[in-house]
């Protein structure tokens, strides 16, 4: 029909898209919740018919590779919904008080995922126009500054304003009206045309993403029913024991709320920098839940502060019943956030996976659709992360949805059946255990004490610091060349003796060990070939080195060696340099 006008609604999160479509079409508007997919609404606007798109918003400073794949997705479809194209897009965005290049290039990146074309039929609609005061939109946009004037440009200075709580008489809806009709006639009535196959592929992805997520929930479906079944046949579970979760993830993953959401508390938003257990009773049971500081989501393990990963090991003690790990709904999840999750659940040890559960925060998100389809849409790190969990996850709304109990209830149910499953698996290890050779044992044993750990890790470092110490003192003016100590008996990692409350993964922590290790032979080797300078310097003054001479050496090693001994960072050249500069000094 060619008097039909079809149109896209785009910008970021709660830019104020659904109430400019809403006041625009003149459509009451029944709900204030967000748009989590593609909405096609109609109207009619002097006698035209308006067919219009709203969409689903993006973070306004993520960048397009932090939005997730359901809303990349959906920024696409959109064009589809009105076929054969629209003939303008709307970009909404409200009138921000610092729009910054992040904004802008969040826009850009968000606008042209879409494609590349999309600017010769978009006009910025500005709303919250309250933030104005006393200034025009021209003067708005003029001080606002190169970031905002970037994006005006794009789209060829259109922009208008449109306060839908200001628009009493309808002028500024006029207005919008008379400048898509304008840009349509500058664009002879052509609509959008979207890349067929690009749509095409989009279509089948989402049919396969369908399949899998439906698939997925009927595997969780099955599992979760034969472990109701076992707990049938089985003796009556200890329902009232307390239980102790511990709460893991990412910056700004929703430990705190979940954790104020499961004990029904009152929310704190102060950055969690200790390990905090707070207990409470849900459902007539003790329940300990522990948060805990966030490791990073994009920065690796090693950039977290030192606190963080102690903290984090001082809330697996005592050992959790379960843990449960934050992940996010409303960003992206890719092979990078996998590795540093892997990483920071390393120290923590293999077995800790048979313990963790996926708890997906920001869960009004997903909309209409089920966990599963964000699972599967986001690819497949996240499918490996649902997996090493078990296929364990559960979602949570958030602070809308506190009085709901349900969500928590049956977050409850679901560590039962975890732990329900781990018990299993322990009694399959060890019945499988019972065929194996003693020797095998040790594979078994995979978890260790981290205090244990910690104090041989100690001892051993100031065993050999000792021989190190004899060492240089019996050194003499004969010629000592040493290649190197190793580590030639390893620390006896076998776990006899050993509190069973495991938890250092023994073969991570090995290859920690053996790095440690390699350093301080490399330490010692360097201050063995320094001793060795000084006695050679000695050598050439005097035929015959001097008792005293050499003793000031070795206490000359000595204090440098108490100075540098527990550096955790520097290299055996920073060593060397220091080395020099010592005697430099002397
Ligand atoms: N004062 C004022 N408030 C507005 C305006 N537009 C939107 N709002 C408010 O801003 C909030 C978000 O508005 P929505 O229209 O839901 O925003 P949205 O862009 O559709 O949000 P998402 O669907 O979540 O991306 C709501 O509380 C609105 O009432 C406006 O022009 N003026
Ligand atoms: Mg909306």
């Amino acid at each position: 029909m060619a008097d039909e006008l079809r149109l896209v609604l785009l910008g970021g999160h709660q830019s104020g898209k659904s109430n400019v479509a809403h006041s625009f079409l003149n459509v009451k508007r029944e709900s204030d919740q967000i748009t989590t997919e593609c909405v096609k609404m109609e109207g009619d606007i002097n006698g035209r018919k308006i067919i219009l798109v709203d969409t689903p918003g993006w973070w306004k400073c993520y960048q397009l590779c932090d939005s997730t794949e359901c809303l990349k997705a959906e920024l696409v479809r959109s064009t589809s919904v009105c076929p054969p194209g629209p003939h303008a897009f709307l970009l909404v965005m409200e009138v921000d008080l610092d729009f910054s290049e992040k904004h802008g290039k969040a826009a850009e990146g968000h606008m042209q995922f879409i494609s590349e074309d999309v600017w010769d039929q978009t006009i910025i609609v500005f709303t919250k126009l309250q933030h104005l005061g006393d200034r025009t939109m021209e003067q708005y946009v003029e001080i606002e500054g190169e970031n905002l004037q970037k994006l005006t440009q794009k789209c060829g200075n259109r922009y208008v304003g449109f306060d839908t709580d200001l628009d009493r008489d309808g002028s500024q809806a006029k207005e919008l009206f008379r400048q898509i009709e304008k840009l349509v006639a500058e664009n002879n009535g052509r609509s959008f045309k979207a890349d067929a196959k690009r749509l095409n592929d989009l279509e089948t992805k989402i049919k396969n993403v369908e399949e899998r997520a439906a698939a997925r929930a009927q595997q969780v479906l099955e599992k979760r029913r034969k472990l109701e079944e076992i707990k049938r046949n089985a003796e009556a579970e200890h329902d009232g024991s307390p239980l102790n979760i511990v709460l893991l993830g990412w910056v700004l993953s929703g430990k705190t709320l979940a954790c104020n959401l499961i004990l029904g508390d009152d929310v704190s938003f102060d950055k969690t920098v200790k390990c905090v257990r707070t207990r409470g009773e849900v459902n007539g049971r003790n329940v300990t839940v522990v948060d805990t500081p966030s490791f990073w989501k994009f920065l690796p393990y090693q950039l977290n502060a030192d606190s963080v990963n102690t903290e984090i090991l001082k809330a697996m003690d005592p050992c959790p019943d379960a843990i449960l790990l934050l992940i996010p709904l409303d960003t992206s999840f890719s092979e990078e956030q996998m590795e540093i999750i892997l990483e920071n659940m390393r120290p923590l040890g293999e077995k800790v996976w048979r313990q963790t559960m996926v708890l997906f925060t920001c869960g009004g998100k997903l909309g209409n659709k089920p966990i599963e389809y964000h699972i599967e849409s986001e690819g497949d790190a996240l499918v490996r992360l649902v997996e090493m969990c078990g296929n364990r996850y559960h979602v949570f709304e958030s602070m809308s949805m506190r009085e709901d109990r349900t969500q928590v209830d049956q977050l409850l149910e679901k560590i039962k059946e975890m732990i329900r499953e781990g018990a299993l698996l322990e009694s399959n290890d060890e019945h499988q255990g019972k065929n194996k050779k003693s020797q095998e044992r040790e594979t078994l044993s995979e978890w260790l004490r981290v205090e244990d750990v910690k104090k041989l890790l100690n001892e051993e470092w100031e065993r050999s610091n000792a021989m190190m110490k004899d060492m240089l003192k019996t050194m003499s003016t004969q010629k000592f060349v040493r290649t190197g100590k190793s580590l030639d008996e390893p620390l006896d990692l076998r776990g006899e003796g050993i509190n069973t409350e495991l938890f250092i993964n023994k073969h991570q922590l090995k290859d920690a060990i053996e790095r440690e290790w390699n350093r301080q032979e490399a330490v010692d080797s360097a201050r063995i070939q320094y001793k060795l300078k000084c006695l050679n310097a000695n050598a050439e003054t005097s035929s015959c080195a001097d008792e005293e001479d050499i003793k000031m050496s070795c206490a000359k090693v000595n204090e440098w060696h108490q100075k540098n001994h527990f550096s955790d960072y520097g290299s055996v050249s920073s060593y060397e340099e220091h080395d020099k500069t010592e005697q430099d000094r002397d």
